[in-house]
């Protein structure tokens, strides 16, 4: 069976992008069948940059509400939290020593998240994470990620990680990862900034919509959405050049299960003062149960902590073996 990994950084702020590009698609994928699931939340990515303790702590417990409150269900699928799972970490420092330093270098996340600032004070995980994000794919060897847009770099690296590291040592050991990005809302952007992708760090709260918000709030953030003056278009091509009325759009259609064409279909010469009412509607009936389910599970926090030690368990039934092959492969004397 091909094995499908993923994960989310416990950083804050769970989003509507990180649930269409992502949890969503996780869920998709957990009942498409015909895979094993593995989802993650990342925590030793999260401290590559400065995490309060209480909050990381905090923030996981949260995230792991978030994915079983979206739908991801522990039996069907293997869901951990990183660090539980020590494997993640011992294959990265292998693939440290397998990636080279100008690919890190090129890495647009990298460049996007040191620009204008000093590079030379970023933490060195902050510059090694895709090499940990490839540990964390091929210590399963997962086949398929679904992921946003924004990681198809990554992916690509992971993919270079696994070919050098099969060519350096003679060997057919780590398969060739295949990036699975699908869907209206591989790319949803920022309420705020149609040229930015809504993020767990924007500071302007304004700019997303949190897993977390009520109703009001929702329906408030998308109605102070920014949007041109124009009604919609009868027809996809003519969102080309209006990306803030292209993302509502994209986002009417993900949460909706339908083709930017279908939504435009039913709204094309509407203006925004009717979309955006069915667009709040649509947005909260989905999120409100989720963010309800959430809070009921972060109140059982115990729950929560048996359901990620009984993940990590089910993990490294798959991650030891394949880390002491790896071991074995390297030169490591044994055993581990
Ligand atoms: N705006 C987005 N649209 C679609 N997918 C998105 N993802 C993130 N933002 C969007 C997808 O969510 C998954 C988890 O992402 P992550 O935890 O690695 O966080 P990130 O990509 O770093 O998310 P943020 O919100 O942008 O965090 P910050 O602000 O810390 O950089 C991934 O599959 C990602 O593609």
């Amino acid at each position: 069976t091909p094995r499908v990994f993923s994960g989310i950084q416990p950083s804050g702020n769970l989003h509507l992008g990180n649930y269409l590009g992502a949890l969503k698609r996780f869920v998709d994928m957990q009942e498409a069948g015909g895979y094993e699931t593995v989802y993650c939340m990342v925590d030793l990515h999260a401290i590559t940059v400065w995490q309060d303790p209480a909050d990381l702590r905090r923030s996981t417990r949260e995230l792991c509400a978030g994915f079983i409150a979206s739908g991801i269900d522990p039996e069907k699928s293997i869901l951990i939290n990183q660090s539980q799972v020590p494997e993640h970490a011992q294959l990265a420092w292998v693939f440290n020593c397998v990636a080279r330093m100008g690919w890190m270098g090129r890495m647009t996340q990298w460049k996007d998240k040191t620009a204008g600032k000093n590079a030379e004070a970023a933490s060195l995980g902050l510059f090694a994470y895709p090499s940990l994000m490839a540990a964390d794919i091929l210590i399963y060897h997962a086949t398929h990620v679904p992921v946003g847009e924004d990681q198809k770099q990554h992916l690509e690296l992971t993919r270079d990680i696994a070919t050098k590291f099969n060519h350096d040592y003679g060997v057919d050991f780590f398969p060739i990862t295949e990036p699975v990005i699908e869907g209206a809302a591989t790319r949803v952007m920022s309420l705020r900034d149609g040229s930015k992708k809504m993020s767990k760090s924007d500071p302007s709260d304004a700019s997303r919509i949190n897993m977390t918000d009520d109703a009001d709030a929702i329906a408030k953030k998308i109605r102070k959405a920014k949007t041109d003056p124009e009604p919609l278009p009868s027809e996809a091509a003519g969102l080309a050049e209006r990306p803030e009325a292209r993302n509502l759009v994209n986002i009417f259609a993900a949460l909706n299960g339908q083709t930017v064409d279908q939504v435009l279909g039913d709204f094309g010469g509407r203006a925004f003062s009717e979309f955006k009412p069915a667009l709040a509607e649509l947005a909260v009936a989905h999120l409100a149960p989720i963010s309800s389910e959430m809070s009921r599970l972060m109140d059982n926090q115990d729950e929560i902590d048996r359901i990620l030690t009984r993940g990590a368990e089910r993990a490294r039934e798959i991650t030891a073996p394949i880390l002491k092959k790896t071991y074995e492969i390297v030169g490591m004397v044994g055993p581990v």
